[in-house]
């Protein structure tokens, strides 16, 4: 019975950057959220605040909690240079008393239009190293993960070791080790993308869509929870999409907040991702923090597929 922060412990060391108080903190952080996620059908915290945010998306009150929590506890904990939350237009900084080595980007509550639904949500995040500017790309991510609330709690993160999942005992209010070097299947047989846009999508992307549909034993599955989403394609194999399209050339997610966190563990699990142009959005310099990019993520093989109908992979 391994618990995060043991696995934590044990892998101080073996990495250049040492985020393992960092971690921890996230850690506990996500088991507040997760008790008041859980709660979140019984109190009065369910609803919206009323307000947007800088995007003119809807901010609910669990959002605006687990954002203020995360922010609060990062910025005061002595690791962290810098934040850059999906519920904030900037970045935040630590004072001089608290400043660290480190700037995470996250997004506190992924999927949150499923909140009032009490489908799967999560929290996103991925740390950099405060020697690079604040838009660095993905591919200088030390660590990055997400917590899953689902049926289970999960903590899911990588440090650049392979990919390992930890499980919340509710009783004892620890994560333990279930999913050890966690590996996306190459191939998969479920397809994962809001299907209403189809219309909207280019004649390639509609192209691989019909020829799924043909295939023997394909499904179709989708939470329209990221976290949820991709958090099923690791296990089970798959293709995640959220592709650009007329009225949104760029797609819906943020580079730097959704899809460079998951593209960085789909690669060390084995998997494959694709942004702006087909290329791996891991190498993309973000202009902007809140930059937007096409995410194609999944097991190598239907990613590839995905591609071939697609003249010079474009
Ligand atoms: P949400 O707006 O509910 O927070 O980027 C946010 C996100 O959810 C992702 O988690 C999800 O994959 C996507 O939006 C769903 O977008 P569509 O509703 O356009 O399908």
């Amino acid at each position: 019975m391994l618990t995060l922060t043991d696995y934590l412990l044990n892998e101080r060391g073996k990495t250049k950057h040492d985020v393992t108080i960092l971690l921890h903190q996230i850690e506990n952080v996500s088991k507040i959220i997760a008790s008041h996620v859980k709660a979140s059908g019984l109190i009065d915290i369910l609803g919206k605040t009323g307000k947007t945010n800088t995007f003119g998306e809807e901010v609910q009150k669990l959002d605006d909690f687990a954002n203020k929590l995360l922010i609060n506890t990062l910025l005061t904990g002595g690791q962290v240079h810098a934040v850059v939350s999906e519920e904030n237009e900037k970045p935040v900084f630590a004072t001089k008393a608290n400043d660290g080595d480190y700037i995470v980007f996250f997004d506190p509550l992924d999927g949150s239009s499923n909140i009032d639904v009490t489908c799967p949500i999560g929290t996103i995040f991925g740390i950099y190293h405060k020697s690079g500017d604040i838009l660095q790309p993905g591919k200088d991510q030390i660590a990055a993960g997400y917590i899953i609330y689902g049926s289970s709690v999960m903590f899911v993160y990588t440090a650049g070791n392979g990919v390992n999942g930890f499980t919340l005992d509710p009783a004892v209010g620890n994560f333990f080790l279930s999913h050890s070097k966690i590996t996306m299947p190459q191939d998969g047989e479920i397809y994962s993308i809001n299907e209403a846009y189809e219309h909207t999508f280019d004649k390639e992307l509609r192209a691989y869509l019909q020829h799924l549909k043909k295939k023997p034993h394909t499904a179709s599955r989708y939470v329209g929870s990221m976290v949820a989403d991709m958090h099923r394609t690791f296990i089970k194999g798959g293709i995640f999409l959220n592709p650009g399209n007329t009225s949104r050339p760029k797609g819906k997610l943020r580079l730097t907040i959704e899809v460079n966190p998951f593209a960085y563990l789909t690669e060390q699990a084995g998997g494959k991702a694709v942004g702006l142009a087909n290329k791996n959005p891991l190498l993309t310099v973000p202009e902007h923090i809140h930059d937007r990019t096409p995410a194609i993520i999944g097991s190598k093989k239907m990613v590839d597929e995905y591609l071939s109908f697609y003249k010079d992979g474009k």
